[in-house]
């Protein structure tokens, strides 16, 4: 699937309306990071990765890994958008007796590893891009994390052994929204530079406005921008994007809305996405 910016824009706010009903309905979820990352789940899933809702076991699929798992709703309702599964099922998301649970299981078709538990994506992601480079495939492997999540010491491990095998075909992206479950990151687990520190375990870095799906297209079609290099996207964004009242505000990190914030928040995202 190749949408357009226009289409993909508009993608995005259904994407965000679909997350807020999923939320609203079960009671249960991480909204805040779920609308700080839909530009870059939706500019992946419905322009860049190579992947068939028919032919998920091919081995030259692209592989997406979404290690900041707690948003396992937004990627619930892009995979059944994308036809993976019926998206009937999203109504059960965080009942009880469901697949869809509150962090991203392979039991349902489309997930490719099961994540929650922060700081094993890349270190799952670069297994994977080796294989490809040691099988001769062309694909590429892409994972998502958050920038509290930078505080997991299995990252780093991941990010030297990226580097030292030349793996090209990884792509990481950071939601860098500055918050993380209690506060900012620099209140709980001061980053400093995240470019000075990728930049310095050998991957090439660029960063992007990351609820820009027009800037993400762009940097995302021109990888890999170093041959032998891993890329890393700092993708700066919004906790809460699109929804007044969250953004930027740590206690919707988990937040259940009130049917007044419900409302609201669906009359907010009627008007479209927010780059416009
Ligand atoms: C190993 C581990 N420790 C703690 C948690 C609990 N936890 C869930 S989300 C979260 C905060 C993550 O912050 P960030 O990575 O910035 O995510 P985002 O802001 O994008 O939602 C924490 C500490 C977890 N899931 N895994
Ligand atoms: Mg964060």
């Amino acid at each position: 699937m190749n949408l357009g910016v226009k289409d993909l824009e508009v993608k995005a706010t259904e994407v965000r309306r679909g997350v807020l009903d999923m939320v609203y309905r079960s009671k249960a979820g991480h909204i805040g990071g779920s609308m700080s990352s839909i530009d870059i789940l939706t500019t992946l899933y419905y322009n860049i990765l190579n992947i068939d809702s028919k032919k998920f076991s091919d081995l030259g699929r692209d592989r997406f890994i979404l290690s900041k798992g707690h948003i396992a709703e937004a990627l619930y309702y892009i995979l059944a958008d994308r036809g993976f599964f019926d998206k009937e099922k999203l109504k059960t998301y965080s009942k009880y007796g469901s697949t869809l649970i509150g962090h991203p299981n392979n039991k349902n078709n489309g997930v490719e590893v099961n994540t929650g538990s922060l700081g094993h994506g890349l270190p799952i992601a670069v297994g994977m891009a080796l294989a490809g480079k040691r099988d001769n495939k062309d694909y590429r492997v892409y994972t998502l994390m958050g920038d509290g999540e930078q505080a997991e010491g299995s990252i780093w491990e991941g990010a030297m052994a990226a580097h030292n095998y030349k793996l090209d075909n990884l792509i990481g992206i950071i939601d860098r929204n500055r918050l993380q479950i209690s506060g900012t990151t620099e209140e709980v687990m001061a980053l400093g530079s995240l470019k000075d520190k990728w930049t310095s375990f050998g991957w090439e870095v660029v960063e992007v406005d990351g609820n820009n799906i027009e800037e993400l297209v762009k940097i995302f079609s021109k990888i890999p921008i170093k041959k032998d290099k891993p890329t890393m996207i700092i993708a700066n964004t919004v906790k809460g994007k699109g929804i007044s009242f969250m953004e930027n505000k740590a206690k919707w990190h988990h937040g259940v809305l009130t049917e007044e914030e419900y409302k609201k928040a669906t009359k907010e995202l009627e008007g479209g996405h927010l780059n416009e």
